[in-house]
């Protein structure tokens, strides 16, 4: 590993922006497509709406290896699709004994966490939240809120990205709103093994 100059980026509390030297990805609906349950309320969108933003991810540029500490703000946008609340794509880490630590910002959230078993936990984040993902936990974020959800996440620089599990099997439960609430649902669609 070469040896680097350290530094800093500027974290604006109110608006989760991480600025200089990162990497901006933004994620529409048609990067999920398949991933919300409700396909007819998915087209609908897409033809009335056009392809919405739903969330931002700012990286600050470093190199993914052993050693370095990845970190990043994540913007989830307020919405739903169909009773489903936006949410992130959701990954497993690549190498499966890699952990990370999310702190709420701003705005009203869940983080989902599930075992390749199948088995999900969740836990509330607001500002101040301090919530670990475990080894082997795949993870995603849903705003249950009306304002955007916004959080900081740090993690070993080894960790990659593992998405097709989750694209190919989905998560075990959904985040829904019932009677004005959030609520954890089975996913019809979830497929296991
Ligand atoms: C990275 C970390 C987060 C997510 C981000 C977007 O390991 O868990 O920074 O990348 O919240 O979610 P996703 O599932 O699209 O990567
Ligand atoms: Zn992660």
């Amino acid at each position: 590993m070469q040896l680097m100059e350290p530094f800093a980026t500027y974290l604006d509390f109110k608006s989760g922006t991480l600025t200089p030297g990162t990497t901006v990805i933004q994620r529409r609906l048609s990067h999920m497509r398949g991933m919300y349950l409700d396909t007819a309320a998915y087209n609908r969108i897409m033809q009335e709406e056009g392809d919405r933003l739903i969330y931002e991810v700012y990286t600050v540029d470093l190199a993914e290896e052993a050693g370095q500490v990845l970190h990043c703000t994540t913007i989830l946008y307020p919405g739903k699709v169909g009773d489903e609340f936006h949410m992130t794509k959701g990954h497993y880490h690549a190498l499966r004994n890699r952990g990370e630590v999310y702190l709420g910002l701003e705005g009203q959230g869940y983080l989902l966490l599930q075992l390749e078993d199948g088995t999900v936990r969740s836990v509330p984040m607001q500002p101040g939240t301090a919530a670990y993902v475990p080894p082997y936990w795949a993870h995603r974020t849903v705003n249950v809120g009306d304002t955007p959800f916004i959080f900081f996440a740090a993690w070993p620089g080894d960790s990659g990205h593992d998405y097709g599990t989750i694209e190919r099997m989905g998560f075990a439960k959904l985040m829904i709103e019932r009677d004005g609430q959030p609520v954890l649902v089975e996913n019809p669609r979830y497929r296991s093994g």
